[in-house]
């Protein structure tokens, strides 16, 4: 364990933790779903709410220029947390899946012709399935999946025999959601520029435990989504190297987005507001950037070491855990666990747990092609967020055993 890291502490600045559920201290292993609040995110956007809120860009009063620069501000948080090289590279959306189909919806469809392939991975979330299928369904375009083994690894050698002439986009998570398997992105981003295509990494999971350069992944774009990084729902960012976005059109159209309109012909907007139709979640952006504020503060290294431990002694509880099989063992996975149990459905598991004050995601985790894959019918998932503790494993490898003595009878 890490000395410096002062989980108590940080586990202070989070509310939600100090409630009582079902009679219990929480013990919340969900936020590979949606991280909790620091109330310094929760007071940013008080405080936006309470003090300076307006709409952006558009009124030339006090508020409206406060809230602008709050707003714009927090981009240039972004951009410095992700470190891309022009402040304009950072499009606000909704969230992740907005930012996937904001992809595929422009630069796909402008760029995709019949023929053409697109690759994703077996363990993408639906959010990076499903825009493509529509796509290819539009466009007579070909989707190609990359496999995984048995362990949930990728292999290289599986993505370069894929990779051909016709590969227009490769569309991948940098961290599997299900399994924690980290893609090697990097890699994957040289090889398809190699074959002239763009990469798409949906940053959901990687963007919470790994520092991310853009520049030096050299990726065209990246998503991710504000609220499993401690920041508020209802905000997300999409990443896109400028000469893409400038060249693509826009997504959605309204107010905000445009330069010049006419009945005759429209202008657009320069970036990146050309891709932020309408009134954006004000608010929200500024929480994010308190968020990435906050989590800067503690460090995104220190944070995936703390989660590593956690991962690691989590793993050996669990593997000592009569009748549980864990799905995702591959090297240098990121701090979720999947498992099932041979007792239990996953969604009694996670009920029974729930019991004891603890939280846990079953289903198919929007990742239904990877749960068939590995031939289950859901699996139950812990993750781990800056504020878990070695008790928290604790407490759930406790309640699987109060799982096993259920079922048992
Ligand atoms: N991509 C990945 C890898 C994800 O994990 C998720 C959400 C998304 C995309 C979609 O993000 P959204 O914010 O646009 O909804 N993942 C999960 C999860 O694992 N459990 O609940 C949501």
């Amino acid at each position: 364990m890490n000395m410096m890291y002062d989980v108590e502490k940080i586990r202070a600045d989070f509310p939600i933790l100090s409630e009582e559920i079902r009679g219990q201290s929480l013990v919340f292993l969900d936020s590979a779903a949606s991280a909790q609040k620091p109330r310094q995110v929760i007071d940013r956007v008080s405080d936006v709410y309470e003090t300076s809120y307006a709409n952006v860009h558009r009124g030339l009063h006090y508020l409206s220029e406060h809230a602008t620069a709050a707003y714009e501000g927090a981009r240039e948080k972004i951009r410095a947390f992700i470190n891309a090289d022009d402040v304009r590279e950072v499009i606000y959306t909704k969230g992740a899946t907005d930012a996937i189909n904001l992809v595929a919806g422009s630069w796909g469809r402008q760029n995709l012709q019949a023929g053409d392939e697109i690759i994703i991975s077996y363990a993408e979330h639906h959010s990076n399935i499903v825009p493509w299928q529509l796509l290819c369904e539009e466009k007579g375009a070909v989707l190609k999946v990359i496999p995984v083994d048995d362990e949930g690894a990728f292999h290289l050698d599986d993505f370069t025999a894929l990779l051909s002439e016709r590969t227009k986009i490769v569309a991948v998570t940098h961290v599997s959601n299900v399994l924690g398997t980290v893609l090697p992105i990097k890699e994957m981003a040289r090889l398809a520029h190699q074959q002239g295509a763009v990469i798409m990494i949906d940053g959901c999971q990687g963007i919470t435990h790994i520092t991310i350069d853009v520049q030096d992944l050299d990726c065209d774009f990246y998503a991710f989504s504000g609220h499993k990084l401690y920041g508020p729902s209802g905000i997300g960012v999409l990443y896109g190297k400028a000469h893409l976005l400038e060249a693509m059109p826009p997504y959605q159209s309204g107010g905000d987005m445009i330069e010049r309109v006419t009945f005759a012909k429209t202008t657009w907007a320069e970036l990146p507001h050309k891709f932020e139709a309408g009134t954006p979640p004000i608010a929200q952006a500024i929480g994010l950037g308190a968020a990435i504020d906050y989590v800067r503060s503690i460090g995104i290294a220190a944070i995936a070491a703390h989660e590593q431990d956690l991962l690691n002694y989590t793993t050996q509880k669990l593997s000592a855990v009569d009748g549980v099989r864990l799905i995702g063992t591959a090297a240098g996975k990121g701090s979720v666990i999947s498992f099932v149990m041979d007792c239990a459905h996953p969604h009694d598991i996670a009920t029974i747990v729930d019991q004891t004050g603890v939280a846990i995601r079953a289903g198919h985790h929007c990742a239904q092609p990877l749960i068939d894959r590995f031939e289950i019918p859901s699996a139950a998932r812990a993750s781990f967020g800056m504020y878990n503790t070695r008790d928290d494993a604790d407490r759930l490898v406790a309640s699987l055993e109060k799982v096993k003595e259920i079922f048992a009878r």
